[in-house]
């Protein structure tokens, strides 16, 4: 490792050694960068490093809200603005009971780079809440949201910081969020993207992170000059991630094998097709249900309690889209001994970095969520350019251009790793890339 990260990482350590998510998340960054900082010192003497692993803003409130029964609750609500070289703070809000400020620094820190990936003018932030929306009412949703965003309507806006969905927050959420900020601010302004169609929204938002990712695999597989065609899938997950990859590796002529939830994993050897796909859309976005019920409606599925979908059966590729940490070192090797030769990530730092040594060593295709699920944002920050504009555009304008990103990310991944003497290597790649850029803009506007 180079001096001058060993140092930032040492001191970042001793500082909040209790941060354990974003100590992994700024460590796999820092360390992809040594050939950089090597190559030009116009980093360390600027102090770069050190200014980007410290959000440039951190909000912390409270959320007071009352359940159906009239009972108060009381949640913590944050939001971590974490840079703004080049452009507005973006990125989502997560809501589920395990929040905390490690995970959304953590989160903010990969948004800022993915972020700087997706060629749009977008600085990263993230934030969110300890709030478990599972098993509350419409009625109890709302009024969390509207008292989340009686505080937070104040530390945002359209040129400040723009928030869309993460884990637990939907286009129900976003709408919430949304009429309530309007009443605070009565102004309709462009401030959160992953809205209605009806109100501002774009066309192919929903689909953006999980088509994305799947473009993302199908470009690593035709450097192998291999395609999706036949391929076995393992997809973790069944909320919007999971889904769109799933409908996406359908069309693509893949055999998506599973999804799952944090209760289990269904296996279903036939192949997830539209007909069972459109039974999970029903089942998690109108039911709210769990995964457990595919495999009652579906004789063709096994259903297996507490078990994650890595090693259970053969497969080609492996797309977690569920949450961090979701593959370890054992789950790696297992994907390995069973075929898998491509891991293309749609959550966020779901491969720990054990896990990311399994498949180094093992020369496998790897991609780290920061590109290969950058879609979502990106996406996002088409949603921001056609509300800037007053004017929507078609799907098929919306997917190309969303494809287009895709491909520009997964080249300019490859080239940077080449460059700097790691060539295939997209996790090395995606880093140096994402960081130059801001890099570049936090030196031309001084301090
Ligand atoms: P959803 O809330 O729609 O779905 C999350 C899915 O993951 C659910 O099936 C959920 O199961 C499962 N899950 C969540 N937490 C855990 C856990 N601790 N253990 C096991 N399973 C879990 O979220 P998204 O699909 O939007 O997000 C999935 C991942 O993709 C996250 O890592 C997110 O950060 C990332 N991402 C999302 C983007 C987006 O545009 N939405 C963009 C880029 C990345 P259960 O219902 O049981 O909780
Ligand atoms: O992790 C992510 O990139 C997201 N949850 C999407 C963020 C966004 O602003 O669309």
């Amino acid at each position: 490792m180079n001096k001058y990260v060993a140092k930032v990482m040492e001191d970042l350590r001793a500082k909040q050694p209790w941060e354990k998510e974003f100590l992994q998340a700024a460590e796999e960054v820092l360390s992809s960068l040594t050939a950089v900082l090597d190559a030009d010192p116009v980093y360390e003497k600027n102090k770069i490093l050190e200014r980007m692993v410290v959000p440039e803003r951190v909000i912390l409130f409270q959320v007071p809200w009352a359940d159906d029964k009239g009972e108060i609750h009381v949640n913590q609500g944050y939001r971590v603005q974490f840079n703004s070289a080049i452009g507005p703070y973006k990125g989502g809000l997560r809501f589920h009971p395990s929040v905390n400020l490690s995970i959304l620094k953590f989160l903010g820190f990969e948004q800022v780079f993915k972020n700087s990936l997706t060629t749009l003018p977008m600085g990263g932030g993230k934030g969110g809440s300890n709030f478990d929306p599972k098993g509350k009412t419409d009625n109890e949703v709302r009024n969390f949201c509207n008292s989340f965003m009686r505080e937070l309507y104040r530390h945002i806006g359209p040129n400040t910081d723009v928030p869309a969905g993460d884990i637990g927050v939907g286009g129900r959420e976003i709408g919430y969020l949304f009429g309530q900020y309007k009443r605070c601010r009565n102004s309709y302004d462009s401030v959160l993207t992953g809205k209605g169609l009806e109100w501002g929204g774009s066309l192919i938002r929903p689909e953006a992170t999980g088509y994305g990712n799947t473009y993302f695999a199908q470009e690593m597989l035709a450097t192998k000059g291999q395609s999706f065609e036949g391929k076995r899938v393992l997809v973790s997950g069944s909320g919007n991630v999971a889904q769109y990859t799933v409908e996406k590796l359908i069309q693509l002529g893949a055999k998506p094998l599973s999804m799952s939830d944090s209760n289990g994993t269904i296996i279903d050897e036939d192949g997830i097709d539209e007909e069972k796909l459109a039974f999970v859309f029903d089942l998690k976005n109108n039911k709210r249900g769990r995964i457990s019920e595919y495999a009652k409606k579906f004789p063709t599925a096994k259903y297996y309690e507490g078990k994650r979908p890595w090693g259970l059966t053969k497969a080609d590729v492996a797309m977690p889209s569920a949450t961090q940490n979701e593959i370890d070192a054992q789950n790696a090797k297992d994907l390995i001994a069973n075929g898998c030769t491509c891991v293309s990530e749609g959550a966020n730092m779901p491969s720990t970095p054990e896990a990311i040594e399994v498949y180094k060593a093992a020369k496998i295709l790897y991609a780290p969520g920061k590109a290969s699920n950058a879609g979502g944002v990106a996406t996002s920050g088409l949603e921001m350019s056609q509300n800037a504009i007053r004017l929507s555009w078609t799907r098929e304008e919306v997917d190309e251009k969303l494809h287009n990103i895709m491909r520009s990310i997964h080249k300019n991944a490859l080239e940077a790793a080449a460059e700097y003497g790691t060539p295939g290597d997209y996790m090395n790649g995606a880093n140096i890339a994402g960081f130059k850029k801001v890099a570049a803009a936090m030196i031309a506007q001084g301090f």
